[in-house]
């Protein structure tokens, strides 16, 4: 029994450093990027969403009025990750921001999915998005 779990761990491990192979090691100081929110101008509400092994680095809750145009990019700090959330229909990566009108006021949730690593890692991965009157 000890053994078969040493495997699954060691199987796991494997395929959490498969997922962040490569990654570069952060040589500069760690910039907080935080949500933005786009001039009124375009009428769009920006977002960025940074993800690491294995976390979501920027806002976990975000709040959105009703009918606001919304456009969230995903940018991989470490990692490969995407976003993608059943209750609003929506399926992001890196290079494929979500844009929607948060027509639906309630609140969702934006998971990682990708299996980036261990199943409890890659889990933790999500983010809250209300949308309010
Ligand atoms: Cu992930």
């Amino acid at each position: 029994m000890k053994k078969l779990g040493l495997l699954f761990l060691a199987g796991a491990l494997t395929i959490g450093l498969a997922a962040c192979g490569g990654a570069d090691e952060e040589t500069t100081a760690p910039k907080q990027e935080e949500s933005t929110e786009a001039g009124a101008a375009s009428g769009v509400e920006e977002y960025t969403i940074t993800a690491t092994n294995w976390d979501f680095t920027s806002d976990k809750e975000l709040t959105i009025k009703k009918g606001t145009k919304v456009k969230i990019n995903l940018v991989n700090k470490e990692g490969m990750h995407t976003i993608s959330s059943e209750g609003l229909g929506i399926e992001m990566g890196a290079d494929k921001p979500a844009e929607f009108t948060a027509d639906k006021t309630g609140e969702y949730e934006l998971i990682c999915s990708t299996v980036c690593g261990a199943t409890e890692d890659h889990e933790a991965m999500k983010i809250s998005l209300k949308i309010v009157d």
